[in-house]
């Protein structure tokens, strides 16, 4: 327990520090500093009080770039290239101003126990962080040049990562994870973004890195602001969003206002299960997706992707990848609807739906869900198990609470539970228990969003 419990309180321990290093920014609940997809002219004399958002959070607001000729953009920037809402808020935490560069820090910390019920849920302690940092800065032609960089400290739970009941995918010491899920890696991110303005109203952009996202899904859970307290990965998260730590990305895009297009080059393979070192990268695989932003309340993604032999255990099978989200955000509301298609090369369609929202009530509670809904083929990776590949219709409906406690300088203590409940075939009776259920207490502290 201690072991596991201590990285966490490490690393919270230096993301609770971080505002004091920045004291005078860290009180401000400010609008990211990079508005995706409009470029970020060099404007940085550009009046605080204005800067100031503290107090808009869940106005219906749009993300402003902030001056020059790029418009104000309907979108807020979700993880790799993708987009989210701009009511959500945008992504916050310490901004400081060093030259010409604009750097930003955000991240969080959880611990949590979860008792995942029946015969194959286990009972566990884990933890989950994550913390991001990135460097922009704007030139005088409205160039504008990103660095990013994500960890996560997910590999200390160890190889088997954290109980999940009928979550799939990647492995642990060569065999399939099953109800597990698995730890992320201590890399998420290395990428690079530069934002050109092509045309009044109209931005060119190119983006990758050794370790970063294609343009494929929507933004991945940990930073959904819909999923914002659920304390685990949805089990549709190989359906969804795990291309989100891909070795070896370039994306290039345009975008405007609304509606952004783009396509990825990247390695289709998964993460392999040694999760502290960069994987060497490939681009052999492809994706395009366009994002709809029709106002700052909507996003909706459409995204299809080929990916080349994406799982270790299954070398000669490739993946045709389809998804469908939509995003709202609305005064303390967020929330997304998805559907998914994972067409195995050679193999079945395997389809999934997931829904989720977040909603902020006033300023200490929240209330949260997911129901998802998944055709999973991985549950008995056995070859001598009678239900070897077959595949099962499972759903989980999990509900959940967080008190949340502002500690000031825009870092906050969540403390909350969740419950879940299954529904199954009759057939994974004998494995899964009639009705298994599940309960996770968490403790999340983060810095920004
Ligand atoms: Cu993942």
């Amino acid at each position: 327990m201690i072991r596991i419990l201590l990285p966490a309180a490490v690393s919270a321990a230096a993301i609770a520090a971080a505002p004091a290093a920045a004291q005078d920014h860290g009180a401000h609940n400010h609008p990211a500093p990079t508005p995706t997809p409009a470029p970020e002219p060099a404007q940085p004399a550009m009046d605080h009080s204005q800067h100031d958002m503290a107090g808009m959070e869940g106005m219906d607001m749009p993300v402003m770039a902030p001056g020059g000729a790029a418009p104000p953009a309907n979108a807020g920037p979700g993880t790799g290239t993708s987009l989210v809402p701009g009511a959500d808020g945008g992504m916050r935490g310490i901004h400081l101003a060093t030259g010409d560069w604009m750097v930003m820090a955000h991240g969080f910390a959880m611990t949590g126990v979860t008792d995942q019920g029946g015969p194959r849920g286990d009972a566990q302690a884990f933890t989950g962080s994550m913390a991001m940092l990135s460097a922009t800065r704007g030139f005088d032609s409205g160039v504008q040049l990103r660095f990013s960089s994500m960890l996560s400290l997910d590999p200390v739970n160890g190889k088997r990562g954290y109980p999940n009941l009928f979550g799939t995918g990647e492995t642990a010491g060569g065999v399939p994870l099953v109800d597990r899920q698995h730890p992320h890696d201590l890399f998420m991110e290395l990428s690079a973004r530069v934002d050109v303005p092509l045309a009044p109203g109209l931005t060119g952009f190119v983006y990758g890195g050794p370790v970063a996202e294609p343009a494929l899904g929507p933004s991945a859970f940990m930073h959904r602001r819909s999923a914002r307290y659920l304390p685990l990965s949805p089990i549709t998260h190989h359906w969804f969003d795990s291309s989100h730590i891909t070795y070896g990305v370039v994306t290039a895009g345009v975008a405007t206002r609304g509606l952004q297009f783009e396509g990825s080059a990247f390695r289709g393979r998964e993460p392999d299960e040694n999760r502290w070192d960069i994987e060497s990268p490939r681009l052999d695989s492809w994706s395009l997706r366009a994002t709809l932003t029709p106002s700052p309340n909507w996003a909706f993604q459409l995204s299809h992707g080929r990916l080349e032999s994406p799982e270790v255990t299954h070398p000669g099978e490739d993946e045709r990848r389809t998804t469908a989200s939509a995003h709202y955000a609305r005064g303390g509301f967020s929330a997304m609807l998805g559907f998914a298609a994972k067409d195995r090369v050679p193999g079945p369609t395997l389809t999934a739906w997931l829904a989720e929202a977040n909603w902020n009530l006033g300023a200490h509670h929240s209330v949260f869900g997911r129901v998802e809904n998944v055709a999973n083929d991985e549950l008995f990776p056995d070859h001598d198990s009678p239900l070897h590949d077959r595949a099962f219709r499972v759903s989980r409906f999990e509900a959940g609470y967080a008190y949340r406690i502002p500690l000031g300088g825009d870092v906050e203590l969540a403390l909350g539970g969740s419950l879940a409940a299954y529904a199954k075939p009759a057939a994974l009776d004998a494995a899964y228990g009639r009705a298994p259920h599940s309960a996770t207490l968490f403790a999340r502290l983060a810095l920004g969003q």
